[in-house]
């Protein structure tokens, strides 16, 4: 692979279109083309054609489905030494090929290419750590009678195909946080992409059959809601792992429910900063600014979009983030050294215009479409003051580049605030007091805090969301465990 000059912006933009596969269906080792509506794909970055694709229908997600049927058990049958190093095999490959998988997520959503291409590079890591417990899976045996008369033991065994759907906003990575376990686990996966974003996660599974993975195992489908109601319904599919907004993936665990097949639930969050007086406050503002409004444009369901701070630095902390905000570099997301890209479509720009008009609060940056950027769909990063605890700003995702920041008096008033929507997903601590960061990281009700920063998403850590943010574990061993199903064998000796 010749080496990418991150310098040269048009020509990485020129590589990505070159390189955007010719179909959004890869099947049995396969690209094909669709066989459903045809749809005319453009660039956020400036409105340009990227050409007409067709997605894929029900009928082709039956025949993903029977494709990863045929080949999970194989697969499972496989000595876990052999499937250990091909996952080595196919994080290296992702490895060697994230400047072109992080370009075409540029191409396809906006992300700035830099944190596309790390984001690649992180999801080659989620197969790594999951290539290493391929050999390491084990069971259990507990003690059922004497010694001798009775054997019992306990096997961890796949689900046999996986269904795993994902949402647009960072497709290689949410893929890889499915697709690695899944297969470590010993299943095949059916993926379906979100039909705004599909190429990324296309090149993804071609690149893994590429570095051995055998057909079958990783089959994708660009297809739309129809598609991935399919696949929630299908009954070959044991369990069906979903990221994305709360409404379709209440129709997922619903399909699911309905005859017995396991969910994963990665849904929506609106996830508070807390900013105490004792924090770097220059720092926390601006860090604040970068995490919930800047970073992916604000579209990420973990970001810190609520910001309570408390009342004694609360001028001096909006000060900060409107300062830091006229630093942002905001524009092509190719360029090497663009910070905020534009958000994923046209539509979600006015979406987000008009959630901004209508919200209570005061405005202190944003707002608009930043200057000599009208084509495209950029937005500028943008802060309300003063937000109603119970307003829709406060409540719901927005789901761009819009932070609500709310006053607090005292750590109790903080902790009601933060609990206080329907959400658990994440919570943010900005304080320099250890005991007060545990003892407040201890009272949020949501199932990822962190402390002073932001994680990468490391794959031994355990993402799971609380309430209405999700349902069930992604990370680490707990994660393996959602991909398999336990087996009791009593042995009457
Ligand atoms: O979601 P959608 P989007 C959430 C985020 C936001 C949403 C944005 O909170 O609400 O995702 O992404 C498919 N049956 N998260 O607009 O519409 C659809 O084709 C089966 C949370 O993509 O929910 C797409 O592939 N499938 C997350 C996927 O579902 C259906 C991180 C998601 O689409 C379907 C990122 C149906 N009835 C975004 N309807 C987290 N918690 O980690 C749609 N789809």
């Amino acid at each position: 692979m010749t080496e990418i000059r991150l310098s040269d912006a048009a020509a990485l933009c020129e590589r990505a279109a070159a390189r955007l596969p010719a179909g959004l269906v890869f099947v049995d080792g396969a690209l094909d083309r669709g066989d459903a509506e045809e749809v005319e794909y453009t660039h956020p970055g400036d409105g340009s054609s990227l050409g007409r694709c067709r997605l894929g229908s029900p009928a082709l997600i039956d025949t993903a489905v029977e494709s990863a049927a045929r080949a999970w058990r194989s697969w499972w049958a496989s000595d876990p030494a052999a499937r250990r190093e091909v996952l080595l095999a196919v994080a290296a490959a992702i490895r060697a090929a994230t400047a072109d998988l992080g370009a075409l997520v540029s191409l396809e959503m906006g992300m700035p290419v830099k944190t596309a291409i790390a984001a690649a590079a992180q999801a080659a890591e989620w197969f790594s750590f999951y290539a290493g417990l391929t050999d390491k899976l084990t069971g259990d045996s507990p003690r059922v009678g004497p010694p001798g008369r009775v054997l019992d033991y306990v096997e961890r065994v796949p689900h046999g195909v996986v269904g795993a759907i994902i949402p647009w906003n960072g497709p290689v990575m949410a893929a890889a946080l499915k697709v690695a376990p899944a297969l470590a686990a010993g299943n095949a996966v059916v993926l379906k992409p979100s039909e705004l974003a599909p190429f990324s996660t296309v090149e993804l599974a071609r690149i893994a059959c590429r570095a051995g993975l055998p057909a079958g195992l990783l089959n994708v489908v660009g297809s739309g809601a129809a598609g991935g109601a399919r696949l929630a319904q299908h009954p070959e599919v044991g369990l069906v792992s979903f990221t994305g907004g709360n409404t379709a993936g209440a129709a997922v665990a619903t399909a699911a429910a309905a005859r017995n097949a396991r969910a994963v639930l990665e849904l929506g969050g609106k996830s508070a900063s807390l900013v105490f007086d004792d924090a770097d406050i220059a720092r926390t503002a601006r860090l604040s600014l970068l995490l919930g409004a800047v970073q992916n444009s604000g579209q990420g369901c973990f970001l810190p979009t609520r910001v309570l701070v408390q009342r004694g630095v609360y001028d001096e902390f909006l000060a900060a983030m409107a300062a830091a905000a006229g630093g942002i570099r905001i524009g092509d997301p190719f360029a090497a050294d663009t910070q905020m890209g534009p958000v994923v479509n046209a539509a979600a720009k006015a979406r987000i215009t008009g959630v901004v008009a209508a919200a209570s609060g005061r405005l202190v940056t944003g707002g608009g479409t930043p200057a000599g950027l009208s084509d495209g769909s950029y937005l500028e990063p943008t802060v309300l003051a003063d937000v109603a605890p119970d307003s829709a700003l406060a409540q719901e995702e927005v789901f761009g580049p819009v932070v609500a920041v709310l006053p607090f008096a005292d750590e109790d008033e903080a902790v009601e605030l933060a609990n206080g929507t329907r959400y658990g997903l994440a919570g943010y601590v900005w304080t320099e007091n250890l005991r007060r960061a545990h003892r407040i990281a201890s009272r949020l009700e949501a199932g990822n805090i962190t402390v002073n920063g932001m994680s990468a998403l490391p794959p031994a850590l355990a993402f799971n969301g609380w309430k209405a943010s999700g349902l069930g574990v992604e990370g680490g061993q707990a994660g393996l465990a959602e991909f398999q199903r336990t087996k009791n064998v009593y042995v009457q000796l």
